[in-house]
């Protein structure tokens, strides 16, 4: 296990669009990443996560993908990516691309000719049901809101289609499909890509009769077969987007013998603010939030390795979602560094979240692109819900949150482009930049650096054994991690009151290696996080 690269390096989410526009067209592209490898090298990351570069009409900006193999004249072309793969292995950073392999777009050719009728053989290369019109095969939902089926006329048949419309599902049940997707992912390994998100690959192995299920433990078939076909033979990272993991099932998920996926993300505290609908706003338990992470680092301690994430392009900001934007912006934002980079697992963080970007809170729909708000919106007004109510909930949930383009310097459009981007920049550029944290020894974005440093130079911080500490305290999140040779105590004050908690003082002696006030006090300060070390004599 610990001779794989991805135990001790840290990744780096991009969302191409949002990071940084190289020819002025207001979207951001591959020769912007290329611009900020020095930038990147310098955070210490070892690798980076694109979300899809593929051709793709950008229905879901990206993930309805229609050509597999090519690069979408957006971010720039082969010759880019190959220039990418080649200045970026100069400096040590894998490249990892975003597989969807669960739908492609509906201009994909495959779904083109599934449409041509049931003699096609890419007919079966997707999910149908017969009936007619109006007449739904079955209640089943799609994740962005309304029906999961989609009625063909010419062929008086419905596909299926978990996510947009326009993203068919994919029919895993056929061999032939499969086994187009594999020498697709094996081309790319050639070309010299180190990883791969998996993209919702729990829904491979979906029932779409019994309300669209992921089959257990059927799926664990595909993901042996994909995992044997393509990443196993070349040793290729693979990391696996699987919101129907928990705790308990998450060591067959990503086992330590290489026969599954190299880790699985951890997604359960993810939707703990979330209602009945994804867009209702419920406060955070903390307690739960510690025990998911606690349940995790224990049930998978030398049986399997996860990634630890807490933000992506799906989510709103952490400092934003639960820390605090305005008065303990820097302290919050440190805190949760703190938490992510000390757990077990391969941490992955989003652009922006080393600075402590925070979410956009526009007021006006207009402003907002995503397809999942604009449906939310919409069904919501149709379902006469006021307005105001509506757009709390957008301003609070929205995934444009995260999709604000990278803030660079406090120049017009943040550094990002010359011109005005495909979606606004958030105000706060002027404050919260990357160029203003560089010349700042104390900021945000040193913290993280610091922290990736730290799990470079300790190895406790990627094999150490985890157990809760102080967990009589609701609002404190401390663990210790320990190894034959070192131990780490990792403190964290999840709220904005002091606590004084009893029993801190037994780690006196300790080095304090990172901290986010200057010392420290008779009690925890608001969002006040520290690392204690020592060398253990055994
Ligand atoms: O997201 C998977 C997923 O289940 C989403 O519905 C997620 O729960 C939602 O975004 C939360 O609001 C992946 C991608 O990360 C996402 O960007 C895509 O839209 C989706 O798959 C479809 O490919
Ligand atoms: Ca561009």
């Amino acid at each position: 296990m610990k001779n794989n690269w991805w135990t001790s390096e840290t990744i780096y989410q991009i969302y191409p669009k949002s990071f940084r526009d190289s020819n002025n067209d207001g979207i951001g592209d591959i020769q912007g990443i290329i611009s900020k490898l020095d930038y990147l090298e310098n955070l210490g990351i070892g690798g980076i996560w694109m979300s899809p570069i593929f051709k793709s009409p950008q229905a879901d900006n990206g993930y309805d993908i229609s050509d597999y193999e090519d690069i979408d004249p957006i971010f720039g072309n082969m010759d880019d990516f190959d220039e990418l793969i080649s200045k970026a292995k100069e400096k040590n950073i894998k490249i990892i691309l975003d597989l969807v392999l669960s739908h492609t777009s509906d201009e994909h050719p495959w779904f083109i000719e599934a449409l041509k009728g049931e003699d096609n053989k890419y007919h079966d290369y997707f999910i149908w049901r017969k009936g007619e019109k109006d007449n739904l095969p079955n209640g089943a939902i799609s994740a962005f809101g309304g029906s999961a089926w989609e009625y063909v006329e010419s062929l008086n048949k419905y596909y299926f289609h978990e996510f947009h419309t326009k993203q068919p599902s994919l029919n895993w049940e056929n061999p032939d499909m499969r086994k187009n997707l594999y020498a697709m992912i094996n081309r790319w390994i050639k070309k010299g890509v180190a990883g791969f998100r998996l993209d919702v690959i729990d829904t491979v192995a979906k029932n779409v009769d019994k309300g669209n299920m992921v089959v257990y433990p059927d799926v664990y078939k595909y993901i042996d077969e994909l995992s044997q076909e393509t990443f196993q033979r070349y040793n290729a990272m693979s990391v696996g987007e699987v919101w129907s993991a928990n705790y308990d099932n998450a060591p067959i998920w990503a086992n330590l013998d290489g026969s599954k996926l190299s880790m699985i993300f951890t997604l359960q505290h993810m939707i703990l603010d979330q209602g009945e609908n994804k867009f209702d706003i419920k406060n955070l338990n903390v307690p739960k939030f510690r025990e998911i992470f606690s349940k995790w680092q224990s049930n998978l301690y030398s049986k399997a390795w996860q990634a630890n994430v807490l933000e992506n392009h799906d989510v709103p900001r952490i400092v934003s979602r639960w820390g605090n934007d305005t008065k303990y912006h820097d302290e919050s934002a440190k805190m949760f560094a703190n938490i992510q980079l000390s757990l077990m697992g391969t941490p992955f963080i989003y652009q922006g979240q080393e600075i402590g970007m925070t979410n956009a809170y526009w007021n006006d729909i207009d402003n907002y692109d995503d397809i999942e708000s604009l449906n939310y919106y919409r069904e919501s007004i149709e379902k006469g819900m006021e307005k105001d109510e509506i757009m709390k909930n957008i301003k609070t949930k929205s995934r444009d949150n995260a999709r604000t383009p990278m803030q660079w310097n406090d120049s017009k459009y943040a550094g990002f482009s010359n011109v005005k981007p495909w979606l606004n920049i958030n105000e706060n550029y002027l404050n919260i930049n990357v160029e203003s944290q560089l010349k700042d020894k104390n900021s945000i974005l040193n913290y993280y650096k610091q922290m990736i440093e730290l799990r470079k130079k300790y190895e406790v911080f990627i094999d150490g054994k985890f157990e809760i500490l102080f967990d009589e305290y609701d609002k404190i999140f401390a663990f210790k991690r320990l190894n034959d040779n070192e131990e780490i105590i990792i403190i964290n004050n999840f709220s904005e009151v002091n606590i004084e908690v009893n029993g801190i003082e037994a780690f006196k002696d300790y080095e304090i290696i990172i901290h986010n006030y200057d010392s420290l006090g008779n009690f925890l300060r608001p969002y006040e996080a520290l690392i204690f070390y020592r060398k253990c004599r055994l």
